[in-house]
């Protein structure tokens, strides 16, 4: 039996507000058991395919996302005259940097971001018969060193990938090795021995798909040639006037000379990416268009980017993760598990796996999500455990950028597009904007740019339906993230219907299991284990924040929802105290704890997410009293539980509440 005592006090932010506190007397010190933080030790100890199949990766196009800095809004003289949503429209890294710090990421269970292309773009803008475009989108590049300006500075890509992990988010580098940007009347045609500009691909065959031109007006690099090639003139011109020809030259010769490599049109690109990496810290590529190019092209690019890696992380020895090695992910356009391992081109197949991918964007998902999920999971952990895939990633998504039938492109259900692909084995991708329903149909818009709205922060701020809908997303999101079980787990099926599965984990080093049950009562419910936890387990609901004890098999829950996402509730070390803080006020909290004296920030709470907390004794002090405090996150007065009193190994409820709630001690079984 676990005594709970209540502390509660009035919160003065503007509604009826109150903060209260419940402790779980936690008898002596029990052992470390798997679930929630589990996610750091999978990053660690296991295959890295554990790690990537549980990633959560948020997708962005920079340029749409956040505008952190109006003073790029309009660099290298580009005019806001294309069509709808084919201009550049402010978006930039110190955006994204800005909700990187402000934990929006961390707040979706998000391990990996993967932004849209950050070198420098063609100036003009060319027309595919979809109206006037500019490079916002990042496919375009005329300058593989360079930031574009519009998006931002060297400094801000340092400071945006340094957060990132400092908040432990891997960043993928979306990088373009196929082709040069359009020729527009300021970005002149790349040399001959650089590029074709002719036939275009009619994806038909190998050759068809690879020596071509994706699109007109796409010169293709020769990556296919081995004959040496001097720098375009236009870089030569570029470089001069910015003063670093020289340097440039130079850092080319060093690399030739050290690989050996001829100075072919792939080598000098794959020493441009891989720059980025062994100077920022990039943790992986995501590779663009990856059935275009030949696919010695990739594994090379990938053991030069292992290289630069390991460089950089000798460099930076405590900016480092961890030891998990360079990642690489392609787009295979079409590709899904269901083709195993070769991919076919009508006339031949290339296993990407065997050159240098580790994992590929899983096209067939959207179209897989739409069938019953026992069907689609069931399949996915084969192929991950036993199949074709066994020590590779997939990675899946609903929605994306250019694809223009996605799994629910009215939004219609923002909900179950969540459930499905948040807990569906493999990794995640979330495309800015489905956590929020984003359109993906924007009137008078053509072609792709319907799929690249502006992110719809206004929705999040004045809807309450688009704040239900993240919450969703986020409690989705944040079970994954503890629980590397949910995405590189062993599924199975326990009951048809209405559906329940559990997902194992077992590695050396890890233990974790999950189960789910969908489509469960609101209310009262008994919701059946089929021995995955034995009777008198203590276990909770990340979707409630309910707890409850395994009892005859089973346990009993009251949640207002229908979906239960339960694991085994962390043991508590004897000494610390872990905090659960559930934030039922409206906007993120920050929360604080006061034990002797001066008040330690825990971190921030958003609404409706339960967060957990450990706290090192000496934190709380010798003489057991702390005091919990909340405050809106940058503004208002803080506002204190009063004293609660705690002893080592004790679990404290902390409930930033709207509700009146009476101040009172409870005896949970
Ligand atoms: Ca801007
Ligand atoms: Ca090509």
């Amino acid at each position: 039996m676990r005594a709970l005592t209540r502390v509660v006090l009035f919160l003065g932010l503007g509604a009826c507000s109150l903060l209260s506190a419940y402790i779980h007397r936690a008898p002596g010190a029990q052992p470390r058991q798997s679930g929630a933080g589990a996610g750091i030790a999978a990053e660690e100890a296991a295959h890295p395919s554990v790690f990537w199949n549980s990633a959560t990766v948020y997708f962005l196009l920079t340029d749409r996302f956040l505008d952190g800095d109006s003073t790029n809004d309009h660099a290298l003289g580009r005019a806001p005259d294309g069509a709808l949503l084919r201009s550049f429209l402010g978006g930039d890294l110190k955006g994204v940097l800005r909700k990187i710090e402000e934990g929006y990421f961390d707040s979706l269970g998000v391990n990996v971001l993967w932004m849209t292309p950050f070198v420098e773009q063609i100036r003009g803008s060319t027309d595919e018969g979809t109206g006037k475009t500019y490079a916002y989108h990042g496919y375009w590049p005329r300058d593989w060193t360079a930031v574009d300006p519009a998006l931002g500075t060297k400094d801000d890509l340092r400071a945006l990938v340094d957060a990132a992990h400092r908040h432990h988010i891997r960043v993928l580098m979306d990088a373009v090795i196929n082709h040069t940007g359009p020729v527009t009347p300021e970005d002149p045609q790349w040399p001959d021995d650089w590029v074709r500009t002719s036939p275009r691909c009619t994806y038909r065959s190998y050759v068809t798909t690879v020596d071509c031109t994706l699109v007109d007006n796409l010169p293709d690099v020769r990556t296919d040639r081995d004959a040496p090639v001097d720098l375009p003139p236009v870089l030569v011109e570029k470089w001069r006037r910015e003063g670093r020809l020289d340097q440039e030259r130079a850092s080319l010769d060093a690399f030739f000379q050290r690989t050996g490599y001829p100075r072919a049109p792939r080598y000098y690109l794959i020493k441009w990416l891989t720059d980025w990496v062994r100077q920022f810290g990039f943790d992986g590529y995501r590779m663009d268009t990856a059935k275009h190019f030949e696919d010695g092209v990739g594994a090379a690019l990938k053991r030069e980017a292992e290289l630069a890696f390991g460089d950089w992380r000798r460099a930076h020895p405590t900016q480092a993760l961890d030891s998990l090695p360079f990642y690489m992910v392609g787009e295979a356009y079409g590709w899904d598990p269901s083709q195993g391992r070769q991919f076919s081109y009508g006339d031949s197949t290339v296993d990407f796996f065997a050159h240098g991918y580790d994992g590929l964007i899983n096209f067939g998902f959207k179209r897989d999500a739409a069938g019953p999920p026992d069907s689609v999971f069931t399949r996915y952990s084969a192929a991950l455990h036993t199949g074709a895939l066994r020590g590779f990633a997939l990675l899946n998504y609903v929605s994306s950028h250019d694809d223009g039938s996605p799994y629910d492109l009215d939004r219609k259900d923002p909900f179950g597009a969540g459930t499905r692909l948040l807990l569906a084995p493999g990794g995640a991708q979330i495309y800015y904007g489905d956590e929020l329903a984003r359109p993906l149909r924007v009137a008078g818009a053509q072609g792709d740019a319907n799929l690249r709205s502006l992110m719809n922060w206004a929705d999040l701020r004045f809807k309450d339906s688009t704040r239900q809908i993240l919450l969703h997303w986020r409690k989705l999101g944040l079970f994954r993230r503890a629980h590397p079980a949910v995405g590189s787990g062993v599924h199975r099926t326990l009951q048809a219907n209405p559906f329940i599965f559990s997902r194992t984990l077992l590695t050396d080093n890890i233990d974790d299991r999950v189960l789910v049950a969908m489509d469960q009562p609101k209310g009262a419910k008994s919701v059946p284990l089929f021995g995955v936890w034995p009777d008198g387990a203590a276990l909770v609901d990340a979707y409630s924040g309910e707890i409850g004890t395994v009892s005859k098999g089973a346990v009993a829950l009251n949640t207002p929802f229908d979906l239960v996402l339960l694991s085994q509730r962390p043991a508590v070390e004897n000494d610390t105290v872990v905090v659960y803080v559930t934030n039922n006020y409206e906007i993120p909290m920050e929360v604080y704890v006061a034990g002797s004296g001066t008040d330690y920030r825990m971190g921030t709470v958003n609404p409706g997410i339960v967060s957990r907390f450990v706290l090192r004794w000496d934190v709380v002090g010798t003489n057991r009293q702390v005091e919990f405090v909340a405050q809106a996150s940058g503004y208002g007065p803080r506002v204190r539980t009063g004293r609660v009193y705690v002893s080592p190994g004790d679990i404290v409820d902390f409930e930033i509440s709207t509700q009146l709630i009476g101040s009172r001690a409870v005896v949970r079984p």
